[in-house]
């Protein structure tokens, strides 16, 4: 086992592997940047290095300084959290050069997952199901009209390099197929210096599901459920919850199972999970595999009773998975709300500031992943989330009800929060009754979409 980790992140994922790593007996040491210094991770970890200014390609996205600050404190394994440099494949090949363990996934299988082209290509191949549409990546305007013709309209269009929506727009027609290609085309090289895209048949109303996977280097994979993180606003989770309640018994251990094939086709190793589109007929299809712990990996650790982060650390350092998959259990309800410092009267601007007063909710079942503390100052080089509330409940009527209540006791003041907007979501009827899909927001909170969902 690891005799000292070092967590290359921040805020409350910073926290939240700190706290694994303690339980474990573990040293910790943290990175950050001049902005942080305040930060509490800084404080809960055993030592922390400053690794430049605040501007992530100063710090937190710099690999010298991370892989510097591993040598300085002689750690032997590095945490990347979510975000930054997690899923960076040349970074853990950097960390595997300087014989430091990158927890998580080979720096392979992070670039073949992370061109989202060729995972649909390996997936199609090992039997996976994936969106109707092409398995040849297209460059040119005219590659894919060609594609989208043989598809047949609508179409949705994406960039290879892309993820979360980012280089991605819905084709109507023939006559609306160009702008949106060029459209779509120009922001993934801005964004990734990629002018790679692909092209799906577009599927209305689909449901975002995806598979919490865990491996290990033995050979194991087992599937942990699904969570619906179908209520987005710009494809940015809301909120996320587990089980989905509005799928059967059957399709879930389809759909588990599937997840399993697609980590085993690639060779995975560690936590990872597979996203699919649901349709409103039942029929699932791969839409990305994300090869880190993400945001919403607590709503899992609430109905399994798993530890995700230390799963994380054991199958890195060489062990086998706690559990089989025949012991993994279901239970109860858990859904999780994304609490950021944002305004969300104002387009949900960020809103940097000092706490100057917090009460965070507590009683059964009731759970805060947080890094902010009276008095802290929020930065404004970074993401704006204050904290995750999550709830567990026997069943998804009682989570929402300790949603609510949760929600309702919660005190932050200093900083403008999206509290009352995430009150307002688990409050809607649609909500209530589970009938949201990716299109809720739009539909019920078009005050809070500005322009149209660009799809
Ligand atoms: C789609 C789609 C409809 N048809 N692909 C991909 C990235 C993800 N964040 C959004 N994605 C979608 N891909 C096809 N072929 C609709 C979406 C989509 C969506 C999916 C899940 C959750 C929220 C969403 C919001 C807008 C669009």
């Amino acid at each position: 086992m690891f005799d000292k980790i070092l967590i290359a992140n921040r805020g409350e994922i910073a926290v939240r592997i700190i706290r694994a790593c303690r339980e474990m007996g573990i040293k910790t040491a943290a990175v950050y940047s001049q902005a942080d210094r305040d930060c509490l991770h800084t404080m809960l970890a055993d030592e922390a290095v400053c690794i430049g200014p605040a501007p992530s390609s100063q710090s937190y996205l710099n690999m010298e300084r991370i892989l510097s600050a591993c040598a300085a404190v002689g750690a032997d394994a590095i945490h990347p959290g979510f975000g930054f440099l997690s899923e960076n494949a040349r970074f853990a090949r950097l960390c595997e050069k300087c014989g430091i363990v990158f927890i998580g996934p080979s720096a392979d299988v992070i670039c073949r997952m992370g061109n989202k082209a060729q995972a649909r290509k390996t997936m199609r191949e090992a039997g996976i199901p994936v969106a109707p549409g092409g398995l040849e990546p297209v460059h040119t305007t005219q590659q894919g009209m060609e594609l989208a013709e043989k598809i047949g309209f609508p179409v949705m269009i994406k960039a290879s390099s892309g993820g979360g929506g980012k280089g991605m727009r819905i084709a109507e027609d023939r006559e609306g197929f160009s702008e949106a290609f060029k459209s779509a085309q120009l922001e993934s090289v801005k964004g990734f210096s990629d002018d790679t895209m692909y092209i799906e048949k577009y599927m209305e109303r689909p449901r975002h599901i995806e598979v919490q996977i865990l491996a290990d280097k033995l050979g194991n994979v087992i599937h942990l459920g699904e969570r619906d993180c179908s209520i987005q606003r710009r494809h940015q989770k809301v909120l996320e919850e587990a089980p989905c309640c509005r799928i059967s018994e059957e399709l879930r251990g389809r759909m588990g199972e599937v997840a399993v094939r697609a980590a085993k086709a690639v060779g995975y190793e560690n936590a990872g999970t597979v996203e699919f589109l649901l349709d409103r007929e039942g029929r699932f299809y791969f839409m990305e595999m994300n090869t880190r712990i993400q945001v919403e990996h607590p709503v899992t650790e609430l109905v399994t009773g798993l530890d995700l982060v230390k799963e994380q650390i054991r199958v890195a350092a060489g062990e086998a998975l706690s559990l089989s998959q025949e012991e993994v259990q279901i239970c109860g309800h858990a859904i999780e709300c994304r609490i950021n410092a944002e305004n969300p009267a104002r387009g949900f601007l960020p809103s940097p500031g000092k706490i100057q007063e917090l009460h965070l909710p507590g009683g059964n079942g009731i759970r805060v992943d947080t890094h902010i503390y009276p008095g802290y100052a929020i930065p404004p080089d970074y993401d704006s989330m204050l904290l995750k509330l999550i709830v567990h409940g026997r069943d998804r009527r009682e989570a929402v009800c300790k949603m609510r209540s949760a929600l309702g006791e919660l005190i932050v003041e200093g900083v403008d929060t999206n509290r009352d907007f995430q009150y307002e979501v688990i409050s809607h009827p649609a909500f209530r009754e589970a009938r949201a899909d990716t299109l809720f927001i739009s539909d019920h909170f078009p005050q809070y979409c500005g322009q149209r969902e660009n799809l």
